[in-house]
């Protein structure tokens, strides 16, 4: 029990550092974020697929066994963003997550899209998360 409410209050604390990084970014948001530099290759990612269009790499602070980044290379800096003419890559994304998801993670995923300071979005450059590899829980935090 006592493991429990530490692991409870473990993951209470990283949520509060979450949602303060999110509700930061919007105020300081940089001209070039870290995803166009890990795109540049300026910044090093642990990318497992590329292609033309986009790109997906390991999260760095995993939310699960595995945690993939999938991202346009197109700059959109959120999906609150996107714009009518984005219809086909929005949909080729998101077959690109579904191919990566199934591969790896048979026994069912995720896919998150966080927009905004309330959706605890800190990173404005647009991201599919992929998650699995564990039982999630529903609803999310
Ligand atoms: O909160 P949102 O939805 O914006 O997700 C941003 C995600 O980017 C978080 O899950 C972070 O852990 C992840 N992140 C942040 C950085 C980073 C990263 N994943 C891979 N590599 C990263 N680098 C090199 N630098 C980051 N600041």
């Amino acid at each position: 029990a006592i493991i429990r409410r530490q692991s409870f209050q473990i993951r209470r604390l990283y949520c509060t550092n979450e949602i303060n990084r999110a509700q930061s970014a919007k105020r300081n948001r940089p001209m070039v974020t870290i995803f166009e530099q890990i795109i540049k290759r300026e910044i090093p990612a642990d990318i497992v697929y590329e292609d033309e269009k986009c790109l997906a790499f390991k999260d760095v602070n995993p939310q699960a066994p595995t945690h993939l980044l999938l991202i346009p290379k197109k700059r959109i800096p959120m999906i609150s963003d996107a714009v009518d003419s984005d219809q086909e890559l929005l949909g080729y994304l998101m077959l690109i997550a579904r191919r990566l998801a199934n591969e790896r993670l048979q026994k069912g995923y995720r896919l998150v899209i966080n927009n905004g300071p309330d959706g605890c979005q800190s990173v404005y450059h647009l991201h599919i998360h992929i998650l699995g590899g564990r039982q999630l829980g529903w609803p999310p935090g």
